[in-house]
């Protein structure tokens, strides 16, 4: 295969879906010279077929809103790829979702489910409902609203969907009873991230940055540094920033920055327990903006407006909210401060100049679907234990967990070092990823 071959044939049929195209010409760049030792994979067309979705559904969803206007999102599901296991993946609610953007994170996450060491294959969904501004009763209703299209799509042998960005266990919750009324199916199985009293995993929400972190520190020990003491700069304040600044402040790391799409809020002498609780409550009222932080919190952080967090000095950065956050200017602007290792937690968040930017100039840099991987594995281990009617303790799973990124890592490692003994993050996590799925569809013949 040849990667510009196969993208100028995507970029002709799909013109403009930007974020999809992103994802897979990283993807292809790194696996062209290994996929290409294998006459098998070419003669079965397996990349071919890897970079389009099995199927998608798409649908109307109207609801009311609480002056009783009537209002109309689109609800998606994209089912990308079930060759190691049943689709799993998340949902997006917020206003900029596309079918370009689900396309690309159902991509994105067919590997690293393949990464997880658990069989789930990859999907994604969601709408673009905005729920900033929006009242609790507004979430319940939207969300009843798309379980009812989405319930005859999904079951837990088949596609098992769980949170992303704006959908936490509130909205899960919503879901799940709507999905229970429609269906008459009592399997907890059918979401993850659910509360922890039916079926929610222990750990689920703090596991995306806990595994984030586990991850970093690995990757620090291989290059023989020591996350403590470390300046840490994490932007968005979100589930994932939430998990990543506990696990962070726990390894005596010092988160020194968070941000929001209103600015960022410094925290030079690091943030507290207590400031990481007061995030949830952020979270939770829907008002998507960090400057609460520095009004609730004025002795220690402070807020400047239309800022990123590559602008605080940090020795770590960690982008933990949206793809495309961290541009070649800001991944410039973190060397000329000091930084020296990136680990990406949020989706495709740094564009492509960055990651050549930071590869070319001595910083460490991990992509997000190895990063990441411990929220969509923990889901897996939430599965295991709804499919088997048993809890495990928070100990059990936190092993569990730290010892799927222990393997990730691995795995990286393993695929991704190169003639100078240097690692390729990129190149190792693609790699690792692409060949269990491709090896997997081999062996199923042609479907
Ligand atoms: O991007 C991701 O891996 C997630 N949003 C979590 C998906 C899941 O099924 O837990």
């Amino acid at each position: 295969m040849k990667t510009n071959e196969i993208m100028a044939r995507l970029q002709a049929k799909y013109p403009g879906e930007s974020e999809y195209l992103q994802a897979v010409r990283e993807v292809l760049e790194s696996v062209e010279d290994t996929y290409n030792q294998h006459p098998e994979f070419e003669q079965a067309k397996i990349v071919e077929r890897m970079v389009e979705p099995d199927r998608m559904f798409t649908f109307r969803v109207t609801w009311v809103d609480d002056n009783g206007v009537v209002r109309t999102n689109t609800g998606y599901r994209v089912q990308f790829n079930s060759a190691i296991g049943p689709y799993k993946g998340g949902l997006r609610f917020h206003r900029a979702v596309t079918p370009s953007m689900l396309k690309f994170l159902g991509f994105e996450q067919t590997f690293k489910n393949a990464l997880t060491t658990l069989p789930m294959g990859g999907a994604k969904g969601g709408s673009d409902f905005d729920p900033v501004g929006k009242s609790n009763e507004e979430i319940m209703r939207f969300c009843q609203a798309f379980m009812y299209e989405l319930w005859q799509c999904i079951g837990p042998d088949q596609d098992i969907p769980a949170g992303d960005v704006g959908v936490g266990s509130r909205e899960i919750g919503y879901l799940y009873g709507m999905y229970k009324k429609l269906a008459r199916q009592y399997n907890t199985g059918v979401l993850t991230g659910k509360g922890s009293t039916w079926g929610g995993s222990i750990l689920r929400p703090e596991a995306t940055g806990y595994g984030a972190l586990y991850f970093t520190q690995n990757l620090l020990h291989k290059a023989g540094k020591d996350i403590k003491g470390c300046r840490v700069a994490i932007s968005g304040f979100g589930n994932v920033a939430w998990g990543a600044s506990k696990k962070a402040v726990e390894l005596g790391a010092v988160v020194v920055a968070i941000s929001g799409p209103d600015g960022v809020c410094e925290i030079p002498d690091g943030i507290t327990p207590e400031m990481i609780d007061y995030m949830l409550e952020m979270r939770a009222s829907n008002r998507n903006r960090v400057e609460d932080m520095a009004i609730r919190f004025p002795d220690r952080a402070f807020f400047t407006p239309g800022k990123k967090a590559w602008s605080v000095k940090c020795d770590i950065a960690l982008p933990c909210a949206f793809q495309n956050e961290l541009s070649e200017e800001d991944a410039m602007q973190l060397k000329q401060n000091g930084c020296w290792c990136c680990c990406e937690v949020s989706n495709m968040g740094c564009q492509p100049g960055a990651i050549h930017y930071f590869q070319h100039n001595g910083v460490l840099f991990a992509p997000g679907k190895a990063v990441n991987a411990g929220g969509v594995a923990t889901s897996g281990l939430e599965m295991t234990q709804n499919a088997s009617h048993i809890s495990w303790s928070g100990r059990e799973v936190d092993e569990k967990l730290h010892y799927i990124m222990d393997s990730i890592h691995k795995a990286c490692v393993k695929y991704g070092t190169q003639a100078d003994g240097s690692i390729d993050y990129v190149k190792g996590a693609n790699i690792a990823g692409f060949m269990k799925v491709a090896q997997a569809m081999l062996e199923q013949g042609i479907v």
